[in-house]
């Protein structure tokens, strides 16, 4: 018999919706957040029609509410190929890998998310998923109660298990299986209020790293925030200072520019939250204090020409900026005036990805042909040339998002090497390179108007 199955961007769709009722549910403190970017989005497309009319004509409306990214932290290998299958059912894969022990923190991650732009216009979420390495605890009987703890936990319910092999099987979900699926998927990822070790063991972890409680202290791997889009992040910021929500001190990325590029973001600081230890048949009362909400603003994909140009920007204004703490906007913006603020010097120079088109109706000079090469077509706005959207996560700005809420301490000194490789072989394959999909959305974009330009002539 022929099952009807449900598009994985479905899925994902819902799953992420569900995510963001029970965030909501859990962390008070968010649906405020929600409401503050509900808000200024309202007034930013209020007071700027030509960007409702782009966004309308995009078909990015609809999907403006919707999060953007979520973040999970995994124990084991196990875990995180498990996860890699749950999220494939929703159509999301691992992209590029992220080496947090730059800034001295014991995890490394990925992001999984749609690779194709399709896919992404449909349901743009996404979870940054990092994994705890254990490698990186020195003391040998912790690194054993952490093992047993991880050991004894099942983050997916066995019916949660049974869909993805269902899926995998049957290359999809029903609409009736894929509704169950997300009611139990998101079970893996709720809070639990009881912790799985002791105290004390809970207070040796987090003597360790702050993080390495987080993610060994529990039944799960509960979702430590979520992050919806803003059309204009100065204006969330703002809001969340005068109404005292404990946001961070600055806007993590690049700042504030006509073009935006790459991401910026900003977060109030993880809220603390009551739990309980089972010690020696005793209940005993804590805290714990990682789960915050965050906005993100995204911009146009960088090169890695382009990429290179940011960090070492970046670089700089962090350098620069340990000497006057207090001047870090100023330093920031005066270290990015090196880089290009204009769309066509942009491409000109290669620093960002484009989507080329032909000029569709309302569009200027979508009517004629202009004879002439390409670079003439689009200087003539027959071809049109459209910033591709960055879809992935700044490694410097992940670091940044841990410490300020964690309290980790930059200064950790077991900087190890990058264990990609040993990431690589716990999710069972390579990260995808997202230059490579960015890349790959330009050329084809190109081969398309390149195509149609022969075909009129
Ligand atoms: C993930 C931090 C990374 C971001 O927005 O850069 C991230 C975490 O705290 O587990 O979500
Ligand atoms: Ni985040």
């Amino acid at each position: 018999m022929a099952r009807d199955l449900v598009s994985p961007n479905m899925i994902r769709a819902a799953f992420a919706d569900a995510m963001s009722q029970m965030y909501r549910r859990e962390v008070p403190l968010y649906g405020d957040l929600i409401t503050i970017v509900d808000d200024v989005n309202r007034r930013v497309l209020s007071t700027r029609p030509e960007l409702r009319a782009a966004m309308e004509r995009n078909g990015e409306m609809s999907r403006l509410v919707a999060e953007r990214h979520g973040a999970i932290r995994v124990g084991t290998p196990e875990e995180l190929r498990l996860i890699k299958r749950a999220f494939v059912v929703m159509g999301m894969h691992a992209v590029d890998y992220y080496d947090l022990s730059i800034a001295g923190l014991p995890v490394h991650s990925t992001a999984f998310r749609p690779t194709d732009s399709a896919a992404l216009k449909l349901s743009p979420f996404r979870v940054f998923v990092s994994l705890l390495r254990l490698d990186l605890i020195a003391d040998e009987s912790l690194r054993k109660s952490a093992l047993e703890a991880l050991a004894a936990r099942e983050i997916f319910s066995s019916r949660a298990k049974k869909l993805i092999e269902i899926a995998e099987a049957e290359n999809g979900l029903t609409q009736d299986e894929a509704d169950e699926f997300v009611t139990e998927a998101v079970q893996t990822f709720r809070w639990r209020q009881h912790a799985t070790v002791t105290r004390q063991t809970y207070q040796r972890l987090h003597a360790t790293h702050r993080l390495i409680a987080d993610i060994v202290s529990f039944a799960g791997p509960h979702i430590n925030h979520l992050t919806p889009r803003t059309l204009d992040i100065d204006l969330v910021q703002a809001e969340m200072e005068a109404r005292a929500i404990g946001a961070k001190q600055h806007i993590e990325g690049p700042p504030a520019r006509r073009v935006p590029i790459l991401l910026r973001q900003t977060s109030f600081k993880a809220v603390e939250e009551p739990i309980l230890f089972r010690d020696a048949d005793k209940e005993r009362a804590g805290t714990h204090t990682a789960r915050f909400g965050e906005v993100e603003q995204r911009g146009i994909a960088l090169t890695p020409k382009g990429r290179a140009l940011y960090d070492r920007l970046l670089d700089r204004t962090i350098k620069q900026s340990k000497h006057r703490p207090g001047d870090y906007e100023a330093i920031l913006a005066e270290s990015f005036s090196e880089f290009p603020d204009d769309e066509a010097e942009l491409r000109r120079q290669k620093l960002a990805y484009f989507h080329y088109h032909r000029a569709k109706p309302g569009q200027a000079s979508a009517q004629g042909e202009i004879a002439g090469d390409f670079e003439q077509r689009l200087a003539a706005g027959v071809i049109v040339a459209e910033p591709i959207t960055y879809e992935d996560f700044l490694p410097v700005s992940a670091a940044g998002i841990f410490q300020s809420n964690l309290g980790a301490d930059g200064t950790d000194n077991r900087k190890g090497s990058s264990a990609r490789q040993a990431f690589e072989e716990a999710l069972g394959e390579p990260v995808r390179n997202p230059f490579v999909l960015y890349g790959a959305e330009e050329q084809a974009s190109l081969q398309t108007v390149r195509l149609a330009t022969e075909a009129q002539a």
